[in-house]
């Protein structure tokens, strides 16, 4: 269709005046963006038919993955990338005096999650297509993504977020194909034939919309689906109040909670849930009834992928189908679902593990309900045979237990596998923290160490860099990742690594442009970039670098003959709207800025940076630019990470302690070229179990500590008078339940030695290209692969 740029330019023309109903001249950027959006959606539908009437033609094994997240970021140049067609229409483009990046600022990001789980979703769509797997996605077309992040004073503050204003050039609605969603009401049971059969009365039905999104393989005719369901009114009532029944239906998909690793526990959240699985189970169901007809095979083929617990339900839903709808008995029905339901783990952090109160979830779900009821006494059962009298272990492993329904109980019950996300994050889920479900199903447990989509964090996001390296080994890595390997080959190639600094020294200038005019400060491109981007957590220690911040300022103000290597340090991160000391860390980081930036003598040795409103569309921006990636949490509270790889793939060094997959980066690159600090994960978790670190004996011994940890309470920043007690208490008062200052001499020791190893640029350049080189595996690809092989059993087609 876009054969050449004259061609591309007429197809644009012609469709910006029937789109729009304007002329050329008379048409806006805007409008540009539109035409541009709906050509390349109509340029994909021809693939997009054709390769769900591949699907449907072959009877092969399809997976669903299902999850109440996907962060997908912008999508118009990664789509233009993966159509090979980004060249053509670029320059088509600017012969008519358009410029694509402009174009790409009016898209909104996509932004329906909040961290990584939900990135890690759109990475895995990203490479379900590009490897001509039959996956598609289902999540909720939350109204309102992740809040909107503002700086006000110092303080953050959230605004709700927009990205429908204009619409979504992206989705096709598909009314036809809608369904409804049951709750409330009442079960009653009545035999029929012999048989027992229920009936959900009197419910409150939501209608389940369709909103699909194309997703495009890179290089393939793969065009897979992302279908995004938003809640509608069902039928009008007609006596009572309409605008609350509207209303109320439409909240279900009206926003995202804004929560990450925390349980909210709140009825619409739950709402949700059974709202995204309700409706992904009945349209999966209907598309296999079409291919195969009797579900007596569905296991065989069709995989149903749960992205943590949030779409548990999956599990009841598909007995209630089977059950009910199918008629089939209990027995069978739970040995297809058991084969079908597959079960990703992200957190071992207990606050982060979700459990419904039974007054919650029986009214709002009455049969599904009945239904994790029984599969609780049919467990129960089991377990009693084989731990006959043991009640403490039985009530330890039951689904429902003291008034609760453990999500991750039921995950592990209905399912045939359950994968953490790095290999020491599976571990400790096998030997600690569901040590006793591993030792009843052992051949469950895996491991899938996490990736990301190369495609859109190396070959998007940094593409000088991506040239240097086509240019070099040639272009099989955007395919084949592992092939970034090759790159060793350069290690001593002056003009290589000349270049490799150049890009570098670029992307730095690029952000300190960014910098300069979101935040008025003006910073120096030579400095080393040091830099954190992730949600804001205790676990994740953004204090930890703080404190050494300020110990570095203080070093500087005291001791004239204290020489350092000038940083910038940079901080971007959003803190759940209702997580108090996460909100009170932002503000320190900001107060912090404030002082450093604002002080004469310190000057270019050291600026504070707190990148507002941290997304997808900034992080591309950022990670490209960085020298030093911090992944600094406490050891065995990271399930993975996967900033810590996009670092690693634009040749940023890993400041890391041995936790998640820094560990597999430290594996790969080995101890010459990552910087690793603080306790083991088996030390941690030994204190929490034995005790034996006691804080304030850090504050007393280490003057550095204690200098900085003062200051937070004693009037070193003006006029804020109290704000920072909170913090000082929990590292103090609390004990450092995350081993702040048990960590910080490492730490400062530590970044002592980057320091000195960023002033030789050659030996510091060489460090990164084995870095790049080594990404590779990495890459979603490889994961997802391991997930196709190993977990789904589908294969390419
Ligand atoms: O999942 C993260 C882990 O913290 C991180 O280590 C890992 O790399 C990543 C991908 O596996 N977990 C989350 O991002 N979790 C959530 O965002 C979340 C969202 C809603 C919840 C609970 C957790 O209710």
């Amino acid at each position: 269709m876009f054969s050449s740029t004259t061609e591309f330019k007429n197809t644009f023309l012609k469709r910006l005046n029937m789109v729009c109903g304007k002329s050329f001249s008379e048409s806006s950027e805007r409008d540009h963006y539109q035409t541009l959006g709906i050509m390349i959606r109509e340029f994909v539908s021809h693939d997009w038919i054709k390769t769900n009437e591949r699907y449907l033609a072959a009877k092969e094994k399809q997976v669903y993955y299902l999850s109440i997240e996907y962060l997908l970021g912008k999508l118009l140049r990664q789509n233009l990338i993966n159509l090979g067609i980004e060249e053509t229409v670029q320059v088509g483009l600017s012969e008519l005096g358009i410029d694509l990046s402009n174009l790409e600022e009016l898209e909104s990001d996509a932004g329906l999650g909040n961290g990584g789980l939900g990135r890690l979703a759109a990475c895995f769509l990203d490479s379900l297509a590009s490897l001509n797997l039959p996956g598609h996605g289902h999540g909720i077309r939350y109204k309102h993504g992740l809040f909107e992040q503002k700086i006000v004073d110092g303080y953050q503050v959230e605004l709700p977020e927009q990205w429908l204003r204009s619409g979504n050039v992206w989705e096709v609605r598909k009314a036809d194909l809608a369904v409804k969603i049951p709750f409330w009401g009442k079960v009653e049971g009545r035999t029929e034939n012999g048989r027992l059969v229920f009936q959900h009365l009197n419910a409150e039905t939501v209608t389940a919309v369709p909103h699909d999104m194309p997703v495009i393989g890179y290089n393939s005719e793969t065009v897979n689906t992302l279908r995004l369901w938003n809640a509608e009114p069902s039928q009008f009532p007609i006596h009572e109040d309409i605008l609350k029944y509207k209303r109320e239906t439409e909240s279900v998909s009206e926003f995202l909670y804004p929560d990450d690793t925390h349980d909210e526990g709140k009825i619409l959240r739950l709402k949700q849930q059974y709202f995204l699985v309700s409706a992904s189970i009945q349209s999966i169901i209907k598309t296999y009834r079409k291919q195969h007809g009797n579900l007596k095979e569905l296991h065989q083929h069709v995989c149903i992928h749960i992205n943590d617990t949030h779409p548990v339900l999956a599990i009841p839903e598909l007995m209630r189908v089977l059950i009910d709808e199918e008629g089939f008995d209990w027995d069978l029905a739970w040995n297809i679902t058991r084969q079908t339901i597959s079960y990703t783990n992200h957190t071992t952090l207990s606050e982060a593990l979700e459990k419904w109160p039974i007054r919650i979830f029986q009214p709002l779900l009455p049969r599904i309900y009945m239904i994790v009821e029984e599969i609780n006494e049919r467990f129960c059962g089991e377990l009693w045979d084989k731990y006959t009298g043991d009640w403490d272990r039985i009530a330890r492993l039951a689904v429902i237990a003291d008034g609760f329904v453990k999500m991750a109980h039921l995950a592990i019950v209905g399912s045939f596998s359950v994968n953490g996300v790095a290999k020491l994050h599976t571990e400790i889920l096998k030997t600690r923290e569901m040590n006793q479900f591993y030792q009843l199903f052992p051949e469950k447990f895996n491991n899938k160490t996490n990736g990301i989509a190369h495609r859109r964090w190396l070959l998007k996001g940094n593409p000088d860099l991506s040239n240097l390296i086509t240019d070099s080994i040639g272009s099989s890595w955007t395919q084949s990742p592992a092939d970034l390997i090759q790159l060793l080959n350069y290690q001593h190639d002056s003009s290589f690594m000349e270049q490799l600094l150049k890009i570098k020294r670029d992307n730095k200038e690029r952000l300190a442009e960014v910098i300069q005019s979101k935040n008025g400060i003006v910073v120096d491109s030579s400095a080393i970039f040091d830099v954190q981007v992730k949600r804001l957590h205790a676990y994740k220690r953004q204090l930890l670098k703080v404190l050494h911040i300020m110990y570095l300022y203080n070093r500087i103000k005291e001791d004239s003959s204290f020489s350092m290597v000038p940083r910038v340090f940079i901080f971007g991160a959003k803190a759940s709207p209702g997580y108090y000391y996460a909100k009170k860390i932002i503000k320190l980081i900001n107060t912090v800025a404030d002082k450093v930036n604002n002080d004469p003598f310190i000057g270019d040795k050291m600026k504070v940076v707190f990148l507002e409103n941290y997304r997808v569309s900034l992080a591309e921006k950022v990670f490209p630019a960085a020298d030093l990636s911090e992944q600094i949490s406490t050891a065995s509270k990271e399930a993975s990470g996967t900033g810590n790889m996009k670092f690693m793939i634009n040749g940023a060094l890993t400041v890391g302690t041995m936790d998640g997959a820094n560990i597999e980066i430290h594996e790969l690159v080995g101890d010459e070229n990552i910087f690793t600090f603080g306790l083991s994960a088996d030390e941690v978790l030994h204190y929490y179990q034995h005790g034996g670190y006691q804080s304030i004996e850090y504050y007393h011994h280490d003057s550095r500590i204690r200098q900085a940890v003062d200051q937070l309470v004693n009037g070193f920043f003006p006029g804020v008078y109290n704000e920072f007690e909170p913090i000082f208490d929990s590292l103090l008062e609390e004990n450092d339940q995350y081993f702040v200052l048990k960590d910080f001499a490492s730490y400062a020791d530590t970044q002592k030695t980057i320091g000195e190893t960023f002033r030789d640029q050659q030996v510091w350049q060489k460090k990164c290209l084995v870095n790049i080189a080594h990404a590779g595996y990495f890459s979603s690809d490889r994961t997802i692969k391991e997930y196709a092989d190993n977990i789904w059993g589908i294969k390419p087609q």
